[in-house]
């Protein structure tokens, strides 16, 4: 008897693509049937037969405080009384845009938008508006969600120019992204030597998260801010995945680096749909109704979405919030490459904040190709014994993991005894 979890799959892939309404969550990396949700609290899913897991996806990072938190559901529930969406200014957004450009110095002016993707496709537009340049610098193994200008890989040279990786993408638009490598500090050097001049942006996850957790180099960082300080390009840290998750200063305050431009998402929604990009006045003000660059957006500002966003920063401002979350996550990490070392399993992990890389070779990679070398099969094969034993891990190699201020100490020590039989297991 089949379960509710590919029944539903079955009906799904009916109606819409590949059965999801994004890739990574149709399993296809690691095969099998994904669970389907049915609801979420604290540091718990639970799918449609029933089963409960301890979820280090939080919805790719959002759900910082916990699913369902009473304080979050409270806000939505409240502010729909009054109203889902107006398409016109609300006070709401005044506050969220004030608590902003609060925690972030880097934030002179914010505009609110609905996903990570417009905030990097407005931030890019802004930042060719603001320079008249067309030049784009991103870094292989980033994701920057799917405009266009980001799904680019690599020309065939070191510095030739970019080639689509999607379909759908003008090969006369991606020649004008170029893809370096990440940590590269010479390789940003040589570009900026060869190119400067036609640079408008390069944007960075400062801390990647989308090729498996990568930390920076401080070379790297500092370099990137030397190099558009000199070319006047304008530097953007894509800080979808890491703002307010790797603390709450984000990866800018923990690296020191002031960048011109800041994309935001994920935690400042709350698991609604909100995103941002923000950053120096000067460039801002160039957005319209101010100036030439157009942006706009039907729901941006969504009442919902602000309500469940200032609710999540309020709970993650409290003091000693991410000192305890970055324990926590530790100790996962701890513990699981202690496992693993009981049982001469090839792995290793790492955390910073609240996310966290589980990598299956020896060291903790420092680049793509590192990245690519791990053992994918020994990933595939720990993801579903773990998900077997009711610990819901990213359906990748690829991609970082989470915890929430919900998970205790517990919860960790569970998903580490978990881990224990699963390498002892092989
Ligand atoms: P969205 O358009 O998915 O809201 O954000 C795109 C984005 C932009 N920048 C960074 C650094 C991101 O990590 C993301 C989205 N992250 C993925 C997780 N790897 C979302 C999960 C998915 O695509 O379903």
């Amino acid at each position: 008897m089949s379960s509710r979890n590919q029944q539903w799959f079955e009906r799904a892939r009916k109606y819409i693509p590949g059965g999801v309404n994004s890739p990574v969550r149709a399993f296809r990396s690691v095969g099998g049937t994904p669970p389907f949700i049915v609801r979420g609290s604290g540091a718990r899913i639970t799918d449609a037969d029933g089963k409960s897991y301890l979820d280090y996806v939080g919805s790719w990072g959002p759900l910082i405080a916990g699913h369902a938190h009473p304080e979050v559901v409270a806000a939505i529930r409240e502010t729909a009384t009054r109203g889902l969406s107006f398409g016109a200014p609300t006070a709401a957004e005044v506050e969220l845009a004030e608590l902003l450009c609060r925690l972030l110095p880097s934030l002179d002016l914010v505009r609110l938008v609905n996903s990570g993707t417009e905030a990097t496709m407005s931030a890019i537009r802004l930042a060719r508006g603001h320079t008249g340049r067309d030049l784009l610098v991103k870094f292989e193994g980033c994701y920057h969600g799917h405009s266009d200008s980001l799904l680019v890989k690599a020309g065939s040279g070191l510095l030739t120019f970019g080639h689509p990786s999607s379909g759908g993408v003008p090969a006369d638009l991606a020649r004008h992204t170029l893809v370096l490598d990440y940590n590269d500090v010479e390789g940003v050097d040589r570009a900026f030597a060869q190119h400067g001049e036609r640079i408008a942006a390069v944007i960075v996850e400062p801390v990647a998260g989308n090729m498996n957790l990568v930390l920076p180099r401080p070379e790297f960082l500092r370099g990137l801010r030397a190099q558009c300080s000199r070319y006047g390009s304008v530097l953007i840290f894509d800080e979808v995945m890491t703002g307010f998750r790797v603390g709450l200063s984000c990866a800018q305050g923990l690296y020191g680096i002031l960048p011109d431009l800041t994309t935001l998402g994920k935690v400042i929604g709350g698991g609604m749909p909100l995103a941002a990009f923000g950053g120096r006045r000067e460039i801002m003000e160039k957005i319209a109704p101010l100036g030439p660059v157009y942006q706009a957006g039907t729901l941006s500002g969504n009442p919902l979405a602000v309500a469940a966003g200032l609710a999540t920063l309020r709970l993650i401002e409290a003091p000693g919030f991410f000192a305890e979350l970055e324990r926590r996550t530790r100790t996962l990490c701890d513990g699981l490459s202690a496992a693993a070392a009981r049982h001469g399993a090839t792995f290793s992990a790492r955390s910073v904040g609240g996310m966290f890389g589980l990598y299956f070779r020896g060291e903790c990679p420092q680049t793509f190709a590192e990245v690519m070398r791990m053992d994918k099969e020994a990933f595939n094969r720990f993801f579903h014994a773990m998900l077997d034993a009711g610990h819901y891990f990213a359906p990748s190699p690829f991609e970082a993991g989470f915890v929430s201020a919900a998970h205790d100490d517990d919860d960790i020590a569970e998903t580490v005894a978990a881990a224990e039989r699963a390498f002892g297991n092989g």
